[in-house]
C-alpha cells in the first residue's frame, strides 16, 4: 500500500492526504516531521514533506504527487480532461504555490514561532503578496470552484494554501488576506464543507 510520510501540522501533507481521499486511494500514514538527517534526505532532497513511499521507491514536491496519482489512478480526476483547461489548472496552481504562498511563508516564523522579521522584509512581502493575490484573481473563476464547474487540485491548493497565508497576513499585517475576494472567501467556506477536507480537518482536532 502507498505511505504517506509527513505530519500535520504540514499544510501540504493535510493538502495530500485530502487529495488521496478525493481519489480513493488506499495509503497508510508514516509520522515524519520535516529533516535535514540523511536518512529523511533521501527520501525527500529538500527535507520537506510531505513524500511518498511506493514500490519503485519515494517522491516528494505535493504537484509530482499528484501527477503519479493521476497516472495509477485516472478515475476521480482532479484535472480536467480538456488539455488547456488542465494546464490552466497547474498555471493558477503554480501562482497559488509560488506567488502567494511561498511569499508569506517568508514571515512564517516570524507570524508563527517567534522570530522576528525586519520591517523592509514585512514591507516586501506585503507588496508582494497583493500582487500575487491580484495574479490568482485573475485566473480563478470561483463559479463555484477555483477553474469553474469542477473539483479540481487548484480547489486543494486554494484551501490548504491561502489557509496558511490567511493566517500569515492577519498576524504580520493585521488585514484580511481575501478582504477585496469576496468570491474566493466563499469558496473557501464551500470548500470546507467538502467531505475530503472536512475528514482531514476534523482529524487535526485529535
Ligand atoms: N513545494 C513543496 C512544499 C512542501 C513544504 O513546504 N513543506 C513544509 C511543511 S508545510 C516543510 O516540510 N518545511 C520544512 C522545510 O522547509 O525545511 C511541496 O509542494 O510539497
Amino acid at each position: 500500500m502507498l505511505k504517506l510520510h509527513g505530519f500535520p501540522l504540514s499544510n501540504y501533507y493535510n493538502l495530500t492526504r485530502a487529495m488521496l481521499i478525493e481519489k480513493e486511494i488506499d495509503f497508510e500514514e508514516v509520522n515524519d516531521p520535516p529533516s535535514q538527517e540523511d536518512a529523511y534526505l533521501a527520501k525527500s532532497p529538500m527535507g520537506k514533506v510531505p513524500c511518498i513511499e511506493t514500490e519503485q521507491g519515494f517522491c516528494s514536491e505535493t504537484l509530482a504527487i499528484a501527477a503519479y496519482l493521476e497516472a495509477i489512478k485516472p478515475e476521480n480526476s482532479l484535472l480536467p480532461a480538456d488539455p488547456f483547461q488542465r494546464a490552466k489548472t497547474i498555471e493558477l496552481i503554480r501562482h497559488i504555490e509560488l506567488d502567494v504562498e511561498l511569499i508569506a511563508r517568508r514571515c512564517l516564523p516570524a507570524a508563527l514561532f517567534g522570530a522576528t522579521a525586519s520591517e523592509e522584509v514585512k514591507k516586501s512581502t506585503d507588496k508582494a503578496l497583493i500582487k500575487g493575490m491580484k495574479a490568482v484573481k485573475r485566473l480563478m473563476v470561483c463559479k463555484p470552484y477555483a477553474m469553474g464547474g469542477e473539483f479540481t487540485l487548484a480547489d486543494l491548493y486554494v484551501f490548504y494554501s491561502f489557509g496558511l497565508a490567511g493566517v500569515i497576513t492577519q498576524k504580520m499585517f493585521d488585514r484580511d488576506l481575501l478582504a477585496d475576494n469576496p468570491e474566493i472567501a466563499t469558496l473557501m467556506t464551500t470548500l470546507a464543507k467538502r467531505p475530503s477536507i472536512a475528514q482531514v480537518e476534523a482529524s487535526k482536532q485529535k
